[in-house]
């Protein structure tokens, strides 16, 4: 009987330690339209506005990097209590709206079934597959955070030299291999000219301009943003990829490799010694891009998950089901 007990356990607790993992499909049986759903929704916004893509993939990258992929960005700050989203760097994410209406369909068809986090995982990748990336297979069964916190949110400024980003990767479990294929995700998206004027006339006070930065980008972007700094929500943006910037293509690396790179962060990758290699790598192999970049988001779609029954599946995405 002993052995036979020992047996039975270990089963269970195999059972336990898959059913733990994240997994294709993992929605398969118990709410079939899940991904369908999602894409449907994804598929209606994209239509009228492509930016969806961009808002996406920088919404999950934070979700991601701030205590794991647990839709903690999502929470809505209220008067009593301050949540991720009213921290500085998520103070332009947006796409919000669009993950509630998919959160509300899916409730429609299968109650407190589907996590928030998971919908971000999946409307970012539909997003990208609509914008020309891979349409790849991402694994689901996360589960929602408790916690939202703006103190927390620690995340890379784009000033930032290569091995100091890199600390933020590998503090995560990425690799620099990652972080470049990652950092694609600026062939698509926009940033204000806060994140990047000082390149244009007064370069870290040198009173020059970047000195890396091609001189026609320069032009083209003094004239975007004009001559004085303006508040966040008054600044002008910039296409992060000025080629094509809607599509999510291996354009991005090809524009770097040209000394175009907007931010300081997308220029310096490309000058690195220690990525300029994979950059060019990159940029002539448009194939190998989209397959990198799909296996790091499924990487970067397993930082620090919830699941099995931690954490909880939110009713709805920008609050927790019961208010702390
Ligand atoms: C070292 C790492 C990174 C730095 C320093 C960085 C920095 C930035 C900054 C400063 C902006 C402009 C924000 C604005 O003006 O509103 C931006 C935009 C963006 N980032 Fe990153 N980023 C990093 C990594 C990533 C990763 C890993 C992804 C996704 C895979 C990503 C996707 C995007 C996208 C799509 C946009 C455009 C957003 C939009 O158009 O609304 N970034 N990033
Ligand atoms: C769900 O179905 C898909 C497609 O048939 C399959 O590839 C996947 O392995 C299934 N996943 C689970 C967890 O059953
Ligand atoms: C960077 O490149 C220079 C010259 O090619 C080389 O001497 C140096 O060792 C490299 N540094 C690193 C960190 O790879
Ligand atoms: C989208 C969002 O909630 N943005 C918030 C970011 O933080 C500022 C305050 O720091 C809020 O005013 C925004 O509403």
């Amino acid at each position: 009987m002993k052995p036979l007990f020992l047996l039975l356990l270990l089963l269970l607790l195999a059972i336990a330690l898959v059913s733990a993992d994240l997994r294709v499909g993992f929605y398969n049986s118990s709410c079939p339209q899940a991904e369908s759903i999602v894409r449907a929704v994804v598929a209606e916004n994209f239509r009228n506005d492509p930016s969806i893509t961009a808002a996406f993939l920088r919404m999950h990258f934070h979700d991601c990097f701030v205590r794991g992929c647990d839709a903690s960005i999502l929470i809505k700050t209220t008067k009593k209590k301050p949540s991720e989203r009213s921290a500085g760097p998520n103070l332009t994410v947006r796409g919000f709206e669009i993950i509630d209406e998919a959160k509300s369909r899916l409730e429609a068809a299968c109650p407190s079934t589907v996590s928030c986090a998971d919908v971000v995982t999946l409307a970012t990748r539909d997003a990208v597959a609509l914008a020309g990336g891979l349409n790849y297979a991402v694994p689901t069964g996360r589960r929602d955070g408790l916690v939202s916190n703006p103190d927390e949110v620690r995340l890379p400024g784009p000033q930032l030299p290569v091995p100091q980003a890199l600390q933020f990767f590998t503090a995560k479990g990425l690799a620099l291999e990652d972080m470049v294929a990652l950092l694609g995700g600026h062939t698509v998206g926009v940033a204000h000219c806060t994140f990047f004027r000082d390149r244009l006339s007064d370069f870290q006070g040198t009173g020059a301009p970047d000195p890396t930065m091609d001189p026609s980008l320069r032009a083209k972007l003094i004239q975007t943003c004009g001559p004085t700094p303006k508040p966040l929500e008054k600044d002008p943006a910039a296409f992060l990829d000025q080629s094509t910037s809607f599509k999510f293509d291996a354009q991005y690396y090809k524009q770097i490799v040209a000394n175009k790179g907007v931010l300081k962060i997308d220029q310096v990758l490309a000058l690195d010694n220690s990525t300029a290699r994979i950059v060019s790598g990159l940029a002539s192999d448009g194939e190998g891009f989209q397959r990198k970049f799909a296996d790091a988001m499924v990487k970067m779609g397993s930082i620090e998950v919830l699941v099995g029954s931690a954490g909880e599946i939110r009713k709805k995405c920008n609050a927790f089901n019961k208010s702390p």
